[in-house]
């Protein structure tokens, strides 16, 4: 098949998503064309048999607000025609669905038939949809898109309850390259460990778009109490709008050469299997992306119940769950399992064992091939 992806190109978890199933499609044998107005951060280096197209946005001194969504359609129409895609896979439907709807329309004027389908990731939903501002244009999306996917239970469920769309949502939740996100040797993992901490040291990771839904000042409160019983490290990957509070909290608390913000990596399956934990203390997730990854190296993690989080984490077997701004609870969940090692051994067994028998690229990608043919009326 000819596919046209588009995304969020920058650093989070739907760009992530939409990267790596572009890499399975075409490692598959499909033709892979990403349209989005830069070329996603985890694409590089592994881009071979994808295009990428860029969308750029001419900013006329008359437009206030450069109308992105209508370059994107433009943008959509032409590869869609000169490359003859099949469909379009869109991630995130504001306003990626409306563009895709728009490039369906002008192609249909041409006897052209370019199907779009729309994967929800979350905040789509969670936040922009319900927006009432985006509300009625979210739901337009949705229902005029040929097929939906939402990445979890929770995230249909509540798309169905907030929108009530007029059109079937299908479940195909996240995945993750079990064969690129895999553990270490030990030789190789004491060595990668060497690099940020000592002999004897714990290390604890949090990694996300460092968004107040992330609660990234509870990671560092977390670690904060951890740290008075154990010595230990935290690698804090990723950037955005909260990572200067998080640093200005590691500095109060004294604890700021034990805490090493990263920035933004373009692949984290390197430093992932360094860890001991992962902290994801978020206000809300609808999977939780970070400890799926985490997990497919062997890292349990220490999370909120939400959204779609008990999905992936089976609390006291593959990581342990608490109540949002838990951070006592959590501080002392970590204590203890960093504490106990045939049960924090146990756990990480889990935690990979989960992941390479439910969440692996080579399970989750024949179901995405097998919606593309439903949505395309092809039998397989
Ligand atoms: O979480 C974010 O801030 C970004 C958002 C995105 O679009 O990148 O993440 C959502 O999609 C991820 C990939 O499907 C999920 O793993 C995240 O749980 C989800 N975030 C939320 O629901 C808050």
């Amino acid at each position: 098949m000819k596919i046209g992806i588009t995304c969020y190109p920058t650093y989070g978890g739907s760009g992530v998503v939409a990267t790596e199933l572009g890499i399975e499609l075409a490692a598959a044998g499909h033709q892979v064309h990403f349209i989005a107005y830069s070329q996603p951060f985890r694409l590089r280096g592994r881009e071979q048999d994808i295009a990428f197209h860029e969308v750029s946005v001419s900013n006329y001194p008359l437009f206030e607000y450069p109308p992105y969504d209508l370059a994107l359609a433009t943008r959509m129409a032409e590869v869609a025609e000169y490359y003859e895609l099949d469909l379009l896979h869109v991630h995130y439907a504001i306003p990626h669905s409306i563009s895709a709807y728009l490039a369906r329309q002008m192609l249909a004027g041409r006897n052209r038939h370019l199907p779009f389908i729309t994967t929800l990731h979350g905040t789509d939903i969670t936040l922009v949809g319900l927006d009432h501002s985006y509300l009625p244009i979210t739901r337009f999306g949705i229902e005029e898109s040929d097929g939906v996917t939402a990445i979890s239970n929770y995230l249909r469920e509540k798309t169905i309850q907030e929108f009530h769309p007029r059109r079937e949502i299908e479940v195909i939740p996240n995945f993750v390259n079990c064969d690129v996100y895999t553990p270490l040797g030990q030789e190789e993992r004491e060595a990668g460990r060497r690099r940020f901490a000592e002999d004897g040291e714990k290390i604890l990771v949090h990694l996300s778009n460092f968004r107040p839904v992330k609660r990234t000042a509870d990671v560092v409160r977390i670690f904060a109490r951890l740290a008075r019983h154990i010595p230990a490290r935290l690698l804090m990957i990723g950037d955005g709008p909260d990572r200067s509070a998080a640093e200005w909290i590691a500095h109060r608390k004294g604890i700021q050469d034990r805490v090493h913000f990263m920035g933004k990596l373009g692949s984290v399956s390197e430093i992932l299997p360094l860890a001991d934990l992962l902290l994801m203390p978020s206000e809300l997730e609808s999977f939780g992306l970070a400890a799926l990854e985490a997990m497919a190296c062997r890292v349990p993690s220490i999370a909120t119940r939400v959204g779609g989080v008990p999905e992936l984490i089976e609390d006291g077997v593959t990581g342990r769950l608490f109540p949002v701004g838990d951070v006592d609870g959590m501080a002392a969940a970590a204590v203890e399992l960093l504490s106990d090692p045939d049960r924090h051994e146990a756990m990480a067994e889990a935690a990979r064992h989960t992941a390479r028998t439910r969440y692996c690229a080579s399970k989750i990608l024949p179901l995405y091939e097998r919606f593309y043919e439903q949505v395309l009326g092809v039998s397989p």
